[in-house]
């Protein structure tokens, strides 16, 4: 059967396969599960390596096994297997297909166990490895995933312990001729966008208006994260929160990005990816890239920083009012330039090979910079702003999940979370759409055999950031109104991305019994070290994978085309933006016990 047909079929299937049993003989035979590619052993429980909360939902994954015994047990991890009785009976579900692997499986609802400790579970004659059930289990992960930022740092030495360190790298620049200007760059900062040393104006938007978002919405979280950073007050002169102190660091190099007309230039990146070595090593020019022709800067990048700094200038107003000044300045500067110049769009200029984050329809970012600025200043030239955006493009047919190419549900979510007088109304159309994207969701995850969200047509480059942001609407949705059914379909996505998956792997680098090894990232590749740097997300699973790696791999269903091979950039990369909604969703996740 051709893949299209197993697609086609595992789709319909699953529907109705969901819904009631699948009968032996209707199954369709699918490839054997939970077979990982790239080396890792085989696993049975497909299960959140990380752990559950107590009062959460904890379903594990299994394959169907023909005529097995349907009963499992949890059993207490601090008892030798001979003695230790179950403190849970179970009995496994109704085989079900899940249309995005083809695999039939049964599901293990120890949902009821919720006493702190350590299990483990135990089925069809194995076991699986230990796992966590407590209110802490997301604050590790939580604090790797935003620590992995620092690993990310350019320009200064970094340090993150156990050898996962380099000296500083990227300290000079110079101007392409794409941008207009001619000379040397004194600059330096920002984070290494992902797998790659370069740094991008537009994906930092995203990252950054993420970040400062878990900020704004779960301070509790936040506010008292450690990351053991350089001191701030060396740094930055004031003594930051180490998360805000942290995001500052890609803030600055933002900010050098910008001309003096307001204008921002596109990204800092050799001409051509350098080779895989650590980044001080990279003595390739690190040039401030432009579009090649006047005005050389362009609108969604301009628009993005816009946005950004106006939500930067009310994270940091607490703590530094000069730089939180700073940033609202520069951001009114980039409106301005952004409205002035609406249609700017930029692709690589000739000789540049480097990430293009390009974009051909900039009025979505320019919509969420003027939302942004209306909720930090109240100014009515920036609500008109956002009204026109809305008459442009209604809340009913952009809330969904945002990603770097598309912010518009951004700017309509924070004109609904603005905590000031706007439309009532419209705030209200806003809060309504949210809990019916939401509401999709949660219905789409009872067809997943793995409990995410996903669509088939969601495994693109970076799904496992698709996943995540999903699961930021799902939040944001319970944050308008409380809807636990949204809630445990965001902790769901949290629960495939750390293990409950077709592969049984934790897609964040150093978290979970069974991580994924060989992320596409060069510090990880050429330091001396094993393991992979740590707190780092894997794009995951793309059904349409663009490296010669991934091409290797036989054409398989959509949650199959992974694999953990660190040339295969279109699947296993790891990058900036997608650490940025895995760290939301965990302040969220750890938000639920606080
Ligand atoms: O949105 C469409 C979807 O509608 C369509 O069904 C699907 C078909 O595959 O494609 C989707 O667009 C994809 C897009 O990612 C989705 O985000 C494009 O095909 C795909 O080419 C695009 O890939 C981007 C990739 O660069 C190549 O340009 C990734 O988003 C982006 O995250 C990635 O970014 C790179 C930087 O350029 C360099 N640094 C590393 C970073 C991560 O790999
Ligand atoms: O390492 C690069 C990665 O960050 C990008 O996402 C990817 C796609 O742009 O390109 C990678 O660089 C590869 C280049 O595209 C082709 N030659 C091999 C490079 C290293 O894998
Ligand atoms: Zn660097």
């Amino acid at each position: 059967m051709n893949r299209r047909a197993v697609l086609k079929f595992a789709s319909l299937s699953a529907v109705a396969a969901a819904f009631d049993k699948v009968s032996e003989k209707d199954a369709f035979a699918c490839p054997s599960s939970f077979s990982a590619q790239g080396g890792a052993s085989p696993r049975l429980f497909a299960l959140n390596q990380a752990g559950y909360l107590p009062g959460a939902e904890k379903v594990a994954t299994l394959p169907v096994q023909h005529g097995g015994d349907s009963s499992f047990q949890i059993v207490p991890e601090n008892m030798p297997a001979q003695v230790a009785s179950p403190v849970l009976n179970g009995t496994l579900s109704a085989p079900i297909l899940d249309a995005a692997s083809s695999d039939r499986v049964v599901r293990a609802d120890f949902s009821r166990l919720t006493t702190p400790g350590i299990y483990r579970l135990v089925a069809q004659g194995q076991r699986s490895d230990p796992f966590s059930i407590g209110k802490d289990i997301y604050r590790e992960p939580l604090r790797l995933s935003m620590r992995a930022f620092y690993g990310q740092r350019c320009g200064c030495a970094v340090d993150l312990g156990g050898g996962y360190s380099h000296p500083a790298c990227h300290l000079s620049g110079a101007y392409h001729p794409s941008s207009g200007r001619k000379g040397t760059v004194v600059n330096h900062g920002g984070w290494h966008d992902a797998g790659d040393y370069g740094r991008y104006i537009v994906n930092s938007g995203i990252t950054c208006g993420t970040l400062l978002w878990a900020w704004e919405l779960y301070p509790q979280i936040l506010r008292n994260l450690s990351l053991d950073l350089p001191n701030s007050v060396k740094q930055y002169g004031v003594k930051l929160p180490d998360y805000l102190a942290e995001v500052r660091w890609n803030l600055e190099w933002m900010l050098s990005l910008q001309d003096d007309d307001g204008g921002v230039w596109h990204k800092q990146t050799s001409e051509q990816f350098c080779a895989f070595i650590m980044p001080e090593r990279d003595d390739l020019t690190s040039y401030i890239i432009g579009t090649g022709a006047s005005p050389y800067k362009n609108t969604c990048a301009t628009a993005d920083l816009a946005a950004v700094m106006a939500i930067a200038a009310r994270c940091y107003s607490e703590y530094d009012a000069s730089f939180s000044a700073r940033c609202l300045a520069a951001s009114k500067r980039a409106w301005s330039w952004a409205v002035a110049n609406p249609d700017v769009t930029f692709t690589n200029p000739p000789g540049v090979g480097t990430g293009e984050y390009g974009d051909e329809h900039c009025h979505d970012e320019i919509f969420w910079a003027s939302a942004e600025l209306w909720r930090t200043t109240g100014e009515r030239q920036y609500e008109l702003a956002f009204l026109d955006g809305v008459a442009a493009q209604a809340p009913e047919s952009a809330i969904k999940a945002p990603y770097w190419v598309y912010v518009a549900p951004m700017a309509y979510w924070t004109y609904a979370l603005a905590d000031r007088k706007g439309s009532e109304p419209l705030k209200e159309r806003i809060r309504k759409q949210t809990a019916k994207a939401a509401q999709e969701l949660v219905e789409r995850r009872k067809l997943s055999g793995y409990g995410n969200t996903m669509a088939l047509t969601d495994y693109i480059w970076g799904s496992n950031s698709v996943a995540a942001n999903q699961s930021l609407l799902l939040l944001i949705a319970d944050h308008f109104q409380h809807e636990p059914a949204a809630v445990e379909a965001a902790l769901g996505n949290v629960h495939y991305v750390l293990g409950r998956n077709c592969f049984a792997v934790s897609w964040v680098t150093q978290v979970g019994t069974n991580p994924f090894q060989h992320p596409h990232h060069r510090p990880s590749a050429a330091d001396d070290i094993t393991a992979p740097w740590p707190g780092l997300m894997s794009g995951g699973p793309n059904a349409r994978p663009g490296d010669e790696a991934a091409k290797t791999l036989p054409t398989l269903p959509p949650m199959r085309m992974w694999m953990d091979d660190q040339r295969a950039y279109s699947l296993n990369e790891v990058a900036i933006n997608w650490n940025a909604p895995l760290v939301f969703l965990l302040a969220g996740a750890n938000a639920q016990v606080s």
